[in-house]
């Protein structure tokens, strides 16, 4: 019985993975739709961009190492600081979180790809190619010079009339297709192809919070995209919608931060989702008030898109309208404390083993906290007005963006990148990572509230001898420098542990959730069995009822226990056995996930780096105000989406065909 089951289950996974895998190594790279290969893309190069990101902060540091420095003239200092800014929040924060989310999300729903895996391939791509575009600019020396917010009329033609702002809109214009498409594949894997079993109210928190991001970004990116056409169309065409002909530069403050305080939480949300996974596993117990956790999440981003002037208090606005802003951005910190006082009930009530993964959330939780403290600063408009573009701002944004985020990154990475590798990554090394970054990330940004409070403006070049502000810029440099240090080591982790880690084995923590429940890295059709859970923690549920290593093959649908709702039974009753072989995967109801279909999954194609080229084309072409080109680059790009949409012989057609 034992022996023919094994082989039952190799016949299987033969078969799975014919069907799955995109065998050769070259049409894998440019064709590939596996939702794994394509979220660690998207985290190695959204890295690549914190890397050169770091490089411009760096950069930055050493000019205002000592007063009058003349490392930098101030036209170099404002590209670094733009594009340091840009590539930070649009080229590594979002996209690091969404490689995650690409890699993890269908894995802990349990399903075999992302809803929509071409289209899921095509936001990769546009991503490359929108960072590669961005990242040109510094290369030829006209880097956007604007700040990151880019406000008019600064940035109108008059002002700056070299094509510096136009890489800028046109980048974010291109990677705002990316981050839209990813959006809706997020918003419809998760609604749709959840496991039976996996209702709304046992989503692991990560999807949670991966889902709200999506809404968020459905709603916010358009003001963005929006306001970036309109300043287009201004600075090449002569429109009036920002300057004093008719527009208002006040438009474009309350279009950009319409999009640009959302952003924030479209940053926080998904980190925060990590850190509830992280604290869950190694508390060892059920987080604590998972349902306020993820009620939390949607209340941030509902209360996201109430709040921006909170970022334009200075600008002349009426002080009722202010105090209302004020108001409810207070609000804001009532679901950030609902989460940070579930994260530590857990940690108290559980019992926490204190490796890698949780000592990053531990420096997350310390330096997210002291972010908030100066955060809840800033709705007293009084005090706003004092401290507003100082290094008091930002010293406060980087210790929530740094804190909130980059911390439970690299949580992320020592937690997750064991099951994406099949290698554990170096303790010791790990830990050198740590306490280098840790005490380097306080260096850089405790000082500069002083530094600000004391009056120093952001975004000065250099300032002079008698300011007083030498020695602590001085230090910061000093640790920007340690920082930069930590993240060499742990870049030699990373190659060390590819080359002689550990091995990782399915489960090397003890995990809670489906992604464990399969090898590391997982096959390419994820799990062998069409799985069906019936809690919010399945894999630590069966070790309860079955302590041995076969729970994948134990948690299949046909297991009567687990109250599969009859539809599903049909459902499989109807299948002929053959079709347990094709590219296929089990859909469900969007709040108890009964199964109610089955989808037929897109194969491998060339067709969505073909269309990114295309847009490439178009993009290119638009900066360069070549129209005639951009009218050709529409044209290919139309043919290959009616390629993309035509309708494919289906597999039966193909064998009886061949038959
Ligand atoms: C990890 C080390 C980092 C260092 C040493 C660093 C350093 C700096 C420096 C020196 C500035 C310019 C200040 C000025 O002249 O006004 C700056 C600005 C900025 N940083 Fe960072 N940063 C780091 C990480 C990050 C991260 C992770 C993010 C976002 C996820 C980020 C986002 C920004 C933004 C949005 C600005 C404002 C740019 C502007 O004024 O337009 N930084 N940073
Ligand atoms: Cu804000």
């Amino acid at each position: 019985m034992a022996v023919s089951a094994d082989r039952d289950t190799q016949v299987a996974s033969e078969n799975l993975r014919e069907i799955w895998e995109t065998p050769d190594a070259l049409s894998r790279l440019l064709s590939t739709v596996d939702h794994k290969y394509i979220g660690l893309r998207y985290v190695v190069t959204a890295f690549l961009f914190f890397v050169l990101a770091g490089i411009n902060a760096l950069l930055m540091r050493v000019q205002l190492m000592s007063a009058n420095n003349t490392f930098a003239d101030p036209q170099i200092y404002n590209q670094w600081f733009t594009l340091h800014g840009t590539l930070m929040i649009f080229f590594f924060a979002t996209p690091m979180l969404f490689g995650f989310g690409n890699y993890f999300v269908p894995l802990m729903v349990g399903a075999r790809d992302m809803a929509f895996p071409r289209l899921n391939a095509f936001g990769y791509w546009v991503f490359l190619f929108a960072g590669l575009f961005m990242y040109a600019s510094m290369i030829f020396n006209v880097a956007p010079d604007g700040g990151w917010f880019a406000y008019v009329p600064l940035t109108s033609k008059i002002y700056s009339p070299t094509p510096n702002l136009d890489f800028w809109l046109l980048g974010l214009m291109f990677l705002g297709i990316s981050t839209t498409a990813g959006a809706i594949n997020f918003i419809v894997t998760i609604f749709k192809m959840r496991v039976p079993g996996l209702s709304l109210n046992r989503m692991p928190l990560f999807v949670w919070t991966i889902l709200v991001t999506s809404l968020v970004v459905l709603f916010a990116v358009p003001a963005l995209t929006t306001a970036n056409i309109l300043l287009f169309l201004e600075r090449t065409f002569g429109f009036h919608f920002f300057d004093s002909e008719g527009g208002s530069p006040l438009l474009w403050q309350h279009l950009f931060w319409f999009f640009g305080h959302p952003d924030v939480y479209i940053i926080f949300l998904p980190a925060a989702g990590i850190v509830s996974e992280i604290i869950q596993v190694f508390s060892r117990r059920r987080v604590v008030g998972y349902t306020l956790l993820a009620m939390s999440a949607i209340l941030t981003g509902v209360v996201a898109f109430g709040v921006w002037v909170h970022h334009m208090f200075a600008v002349g606005i009426s002080p009722l309208v202010n105090s209302l802003f004020g108001a409810a951005s207070l609000m804001i910190a009532v679901p950030a404390g609902i989460q940070v006082f579930s994260w530590l009930a857990t940690l108290v009530l559980g019992k926490p083993r204190f490796k890698l993964p949780l000592m990053w959330i531990m420096g997350f939780i310390l330096t997210f906290v002291i972010g908030g403290l100066t955060g809840v600063m800033f709705p007293a408009v009084s005090f706003d007005r004092q401290v507003t573009d100082t290094y008091f701002v930002v010293a406060h944004f980087h210790y929530v963006l740094v804190g909130g985020m980059v911390f439970p990154m690299f949580g992320a990475m020592y937690y997750w990148l064991p099951k994406m590798t099949g290698r554990m990554l170096n303790k010791g090394l790990g830990y050198w990572h740590f306490w280098l970054f840790f005490l380097g990330v306080n260096g850089v940004f405790f000082p500069m509230h002083i530094l600000g409070i004391n009056g120093m403006p952001r975004r000065v070049y250099t300032y002079a001898t008698d300011m007083g502000w030498e020695p602590l810029n001085l230090f910061i440099t000093v640790s920007a420098f340690v920082i930069a240090l930590s993240v060499i080591l742990f870049i030699v982790n990373i190659f060390y542990s590819l080359w002689a880690g550990k091995q990782a084995g399915d489960d090397p923590w003890g995990g809670a959730t489906l992604e464990w429940a399969t090898s590391s890295p997982p096959p390419p059709y994820n799990f062998e069995q069409m799985l069906a859970v019936a809690s919010r923690v399945p894999v630590w549920d069966e070790e309860i009822h079955e302590a041995d290593s076969s729970r994948v093959a134990n948690i299949n649908v046909h297991d009567a226990d687990l109250d599969i709702n009859h539809i599903e039974k049909e459902l499989i009753a109807q299948r002929d056995p053959s079709d347990v072989y094709k590219l296929e995967t089990i859909g469900t109801t969007l709040i108890t996930a009964e199964a109610d279909a089955i989808y037929h999954m897109a194969d491998s194609s060339t067709l969505p780096l073909l269309l990114s080229l295309a847009l490439l084309l178009l993009f290119t072409a638009a900066l360069f105000h070549q129209w005639l080109l951009a009218a050709i680059a529409i044209v290919i790009s139309i043919f290959f989406i009616a390629l993309w949409l035509w309708p494919e012989e289906t597999r039966e057609e193909a064998r009886e065909e061949t038959a």
